[in-house]
């Protein structure tokens, strides 16, 4: 046995041997077809591979095509339009597959958070998710509702559009029977004009100016009737604390009595469109909103700065801060909207005159940083500049934007560069953190561009609203790079098992993310996640010339003015239409 072993093996060794090769020639030639043969096999497979893999890649472009296709499918129901503010056509730029997965991934957040609230805070203003043990990283969180708007399932209100832009059908179908039902103004609860007027009034109508049904409609009046009387002082400047039930109005008692700029400058566009929609001139007539503008229109300053706040029985202003950031700032956004909801007609022209002469005020509250020159709008206080800025005030850059065009050439590539320049501030506000997410504000100081003053991120919008106008409005994808890179910090430091949360400090990693805070903001759904995904989407989808945002984000449709007594008349004309015939890609309205 040992030596048949031995003799195989010696069989074996020969055949690797090169004299066996080459004593005989046949061997040789056997060798060699045997070696063509197999690399030949080898060459046919890796071959096959690649074909396979270019005919994979091939299929993913025709999925990522279709997937698009479905998504104007699926929006055909919405009115659309497309834009003539863009000063280039990006409806004819190429269908871009980053863009459609980008757009994927925020309605899936969307979908994450909106989950979140039906299944732990159905029915409540907001999701809250609290820490069970002390602070820390991946605690325990109980999930809960919390009435912050005294229970008006704010939302679920605010969510209303984002939910049927979106094309999430059956959520918002859900959420129009929560309405029907249980939606219950009757309460004995001292609101916010403001919060209730931009959240429930505005989310309302957007709901009713997308979907067309009443329901969404009587439910605004019903709330809007609520919050009348707040307009019932000898100035005609509103309180900004209302009780839903008896009407008892009044201002808050930090304030010293008096009404803040912002909460009582940002109901015109609402209640305008609310006495459009419904024919009855009450919302807007002088007696109430509109007379607001009026009242300051007489004592407005060669700057068109106003402090930030007012005395309801005098009209006039008190000593305090002017600035674009809390307190201040949708009072000016609302002068160019309403401006642009009136047709940008005769009969609202004074909107825009007091608009642009405020731009010139905000001209000069512009400073630069040291030593990266980053433009910021400063706040003052007197005649002394304070070299702060608030998150808030990041809206400005799409404010800005929206409203050059309405200048001639000159100005407006300077507005426009201008929006530019405060954006990219707005922007490094992020890039500068730790979590590559913004605090609440920043100082400026000399040498050191910018420093965190107050330090929480509540997953506010202002800057991702900017970025949707100026991508609307330049076409520059950078900017929906740059919005892609905030919602990713969101995703990383905001995103928990029960919805979305801010942070309690940008600045403070703990297991690589930011320190988190306990609630989910029902803008997060209505505005930030909303302009994220319209930052994605083709700009015929709720298109500027068509539409325009409330401060809450809610798209009104732009419709023609009503004069105060021509109620009925226009009525008819405002006939929402729901079902836009499609032309192009995403269609003309
Ligand atoms: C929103 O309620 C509105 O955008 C308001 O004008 C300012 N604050 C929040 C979002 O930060």
């Amino acid at each position: 046995m040992a030596r048949s072993r031995s003799s195989s093996s010696s069989t074996t060794w020969r055949y690797i041997n090169p004299a066996y090769y080459l004593k005989r020639p046949k061997r040789l030639a056997l060798l060699f077809i045997a070696f063509v043969s197999v690399s030949f096999v080898f060459w046919d497979r890796q071959t096959l591979v690649r074909e396979h893999e270019e005919e994979l890649w091939k299929l993913k472009e025709e999925v990522l095509q279709l997937q698009n296709q479905l998504e104007e499918l699926k929006h055909d129901d919405i009115p659309v339009h497309k834009t003539n503010l863009t000063t280039m056509n990006i409806d004819d730029l190429p269908i871009d597959p980053i863009e459609i997965q980008r757009r994927e991934k925020v309605k899936d957040a969307m979908i994450h958070a909106w989950t979140s609230y039906e299944k732990y805070a159905w029915g409540h203003d907001e999701l809250q998710s609290k820490p069970l043990k002390a602070v820390f990283f991946g605690q325990p969180q109980s999930k809960n509702g919390v009435d912050s708007f005294g229970g008006l399932g704010a939302t679920l209100i605010d969510s209303l559009d984002t939910l049927y832009i979106m094309g999430l059908h059956e959520q918002f179908q859900k959420a129009r029977e929560w309405v029907v039902t249980s939606l219950d103004f009757n309460k004995n609860y001292d609101a916010s004009v403001f919060e209730t007027t931009i959240r429930v009034v505005g989310g309302l109508l957007s709901a009713y100016d997308l979907s067309g049904d009443n329901v969404f409609l009587e439910k605004a009046k019903d709330i809007a009737d609520r919050l009348l009387p707040a307009w019932d002082t000898p100035s005609g400047i509103p309180y900004n604390i209302i009780n839903l039930v008896n009407g008892n109005a009044h201002n808050p008692g930090w304030t010293g009595g008096d009404s803040i700029l912002a909460d009582s400058g940002t109901e015109q566009l609402e209640f305008i469109a609310l006495s459009q929609r419904t024919g009855d001139p009450k919302y807007q007539q002088k007696v109430f909103v509109e007379n607001v503008i009026r009242e300051l229109n007489k004592t407005f300053p060669a700057d068109g700065l106003l402090p930030i706040y007012i005395n309801p029985h005098k009209g006039t202003t008190s000593y305090s801060t002017i600035t674009f950031g809390a307190m201040g700032d949708s009072f000016y956004e609302y002068l160019l909207k309403v401006w642009i909801q009136g047709n940008k007609t005769a009969a609202v022209k004074h909107y825009r005159e007091m608009w642009e002469t405020s731009m010139k005020g905000l001209l000069s509250l512009v400073r630069r940083t040291e030593p990266s020159s980053f433009a910021y709008i400063s706040e003052k206080i007197g005649s002394s500049l304070i070299d702060k800025m608030d998150e808030l005030a990041c809206f400005a850059p799409g404010m800005i934007a929206l409203g050059s065009s309405g200048y001639g050439p000159g100005e407006s590539s300077k507005f426009l560069s201008l929006a530019e320049e405060l954006a990219w501030t707005c922007y490094n506000f992020y890039q500068s953190t730790p979590t590559k997410l913004a605090g609440e504000n920043y100082f400026f100081h000399s040498g050191q561009d910018m420093t965190v003053g107050t330090s929480w991120n509540i997953l506010r919008p202002e800057t991702v609203e900017s970025l949707f106008y100026l991508w609307r409005l330049t076409g520059n994808k950078t900017y929906q790079d740059w919005g892609w890179n905030i919602f990713q910090a969101f995703e990383k430091n905001s995103r928990v098992e029960a919805g979305y949360v801010g942070l309690k400090d940008v600045s403070t990693l703990i297991v690589n993310t930011g320190v988190k805070d306990n609630m989910m903001q029902s803008f997060f759904l209505a505005e930030t996640l909303k302009y994220l995904y319209l930052l994605f989407s083709p700009p015929s989808l709720i298109s500027l010339d068509e539409w325009v945002f409330n401060t809450e984000a809610h798209p009104l449709r732009i419709v023609s003015r009503v004069a105060p007594g021509e109620g009925s008349k226009q009525h008819k004309a405002t006939n929402i239409r729901v079902r836009a015939r499609r032309e192009g890609r995403f269609g003309k309205a």
